[in-house]
């Protein structure tokens, strides 16, 4: 494969707690990962993303990260990884890891050291700051998961800056010792073999070094990314907390650090004011990084054919040169299915209509089986985020449930009680049952990723003429090779010649 499989490349997110539990514990792992990659391969993916499988208390799922070079013991060894890496090498799979640099968890040793005073080695490792005269927090900033981003330090006596749980404090990136500890630590798994690495919360890095309050935000601006609404968070701009200019001299030292063993990033932004032009940012010019992950199919608006167009046009005029990563869904929001109420031909159009548009895709396990949320009681919430705003909002746990196989007990994930419920509902949605129905989900989704590997138009090339009459999308891709015109009917009625739900690619 050459080294630019990444264009318009197809990459399968695995969530390990959930995907082959090996052990026993009702906890997925490496060694499942391994023992399942040759389902993922027959996909017809170019790589796995693996969501992060690092030394963590857990208090986020493994976004918290307390030994970055470490392998949590609930996940396996350095050796499953090791292994993990060869199996998916043999089979033609990229691996790409999830590197959380933004925040680490507060047991990590660097944390520990830089809490226990103001003048330890370590002690602007993190973000550090005096409360304002009238004693409150220094800044105005919020928390993503609720309340203020400052937590009180009561042996500093000082506030520590945190976007996500109290237990995950912001590392200091305009510190250049910090910058370096984490470049080392991008090398050790580079020398492991990995192919790339999917970025979590790239545009968190820096923060406002002079520690301004952010504006409030313009009420027609009050839209969430993948947050709740009812989060506070999303009435206000971020002009100060995040997406700093800084930002782009480290990716660019990134960069020279990936450039000769050609390993690749998809960054993930999240920034409902300014994405576009950080898309351009990041992705539009040289020497950063390839990709970036964006939230336009992730948030809860209709999926509609004038969406679709609206998205695009954008990116012609803020992000011309910029290369996105679609999803419809993933780990941190309700399932697409769910979301939009998709039945499975809606589903298949949506599956088809994704592998032909510019730029790459990721596709989070379970989709590929037409999976919906799963409906969960407030005692079983394992989330923090979602424990935090219940009824309004629910958590993540509905998308996090784990990978249904076969028939066998808890659908072939664990032998013993799984950390989150398999709903009884995806039982009738298996791997075992798909794979011997010609017309399922499944059997359509090996389709649509094989038509995008077989046409260089659909991976690489221009996309133009994009147009919404009603819920018809239709568009151009050419390369060198090839020319398809696509139209998509994105609805439940008859339109525009074609049938419900129907897709026509005609080449030439
Ligand atoms: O998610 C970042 C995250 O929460 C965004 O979706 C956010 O809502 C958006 O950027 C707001 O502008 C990542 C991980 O995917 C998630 O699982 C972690 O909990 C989080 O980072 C913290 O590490």
């Amino acid at each position: 494969m050459t080294k630019d499989w990444w264009k318009g490349g197809i990459i399968y997110q695995i969530y390990p707690r959930s995907f082959q539990d090996t052990t026993g514990d009702g906890v997925g792992d490496l060694a499942g990962i391994a023992q399942r990659l040759p389902y993922v391969a027959s996909l017809g993916v170019d790589a796995v993303w693996i969501s992060p499988f690092f030394t963590s208390p857990m208090k986020d799922f493994g976004y918290d990260v307390s030994d970055y070079r470490g392998i949590d013991p609930m996940f396996g060894t350095m050796e499953d990884f090791d292994w993990l890496v060869e199996r998916a090498h043999e089979l033609g799979l990229k691996v790409m890891i999830d590197l959380v640099m933004s925040h680490s968890s507060d047991q990590h040793p660097w944390f520990t050291e830089s809490r226990s005073s103001r003048d330890n080695d370590k002690s602007t490792w993190y973000v550090w700051a005096d409360p304002k005269p009238d004693g409150t927090p220094p800044t105005n900033w919020l928390s993503i998961f609720g309340g203020s981003a400052w937590q009180w330090d009561a042996r500093r006596e000082q506030y520590y800056l945190h976007n996500f749980l109290t237990s995950q404090p912001d590392l200091n990136f305009h510190n250049l010792e910090v910058q370096d500890a984490l470049l080392e630590m991008v090398q050790f798994w580079l020398d492991k073999g990995v192919d790339g690495f999917r970025l979590d919360t790239i545009n968190f890095y820096f923060h406002d070094a002079e520690l301004r309050d952010n504006p409030p935000l313009a009420p027609e601006l009050r839209k969430s990314d993948t947050a709740p609404s009812v989060n506070p968070y999303n009435h206000q701009s971020h002009k100060f907390d995040k997406s700093q200019p800084e930002n782009v001299a480290f990716l660019e030292r990134l960069n020279q650090l990936l450039k000769p063993s050609g390993a690749v990033v998809v960054g993930e932004i999240g920034d409902s004011e300014r994405g576009p032009e950080l898309l351009e940012e990041y992705t539009g010019v040289p020497g950063r990084i390839e990709m970036s992950y964006v939230f336009d199919f992730l948030s809860g608006e209709d999926l509609q054919a004038g969406r679709i167009a609206e998205v695009f046009q954008r990116l012609q005029d803020t992000a011309p040169n910029a290369w996105p990563c679609w999803a419809m869904s993933n780990h941190d929001v309700m399932r697409h299915i769910s979301r939009w109420n998709l039945s499975d031909q809606a589903a298949k159009a949506y599956c088809t209509v994704m592998m032909c548009l510019r730029g790459s895709v990721c596709l989070y396990q379970g989709e590929e089986l037409g999976l919906h949320e799963a409906e969960l009681q407030f005692e079983e919430l394992r989330d923090p985020y979602g424990i935090e705003f219940w009824p309004e909002y629910k958590g993540r746990d509905g998308c996090r449930t784990p990978m249904v196989w076969d028939m066998g007990v808890n659908g072939g994930f664990s032998t013993s009680q799984p950390w989150l419920p398999v709903p009884h509902t995806h039982l009738q949605r298996t791997v075992v049952g798909q794979e011997a129905d010609a017309q399922s989900v499944l059997h359509h989704y090996r389709w649509a990723i094989g038509l995008r590997r077989k046409h260089s138009a659909l991976r690489g090339g221009s996309m133009t003429e994009i147009e919404a009459d009603g819920p018809v999308l239709s568009f151009r891709r050419s390369d060198h090779a090839q020319t398809l015109q696509i139209r998509a009917n994105l609805s439940d009625e008859p339109a525009g010649g074609m049938a419900p739900w129907q897709v026509q690619i005609i080449e030439g």
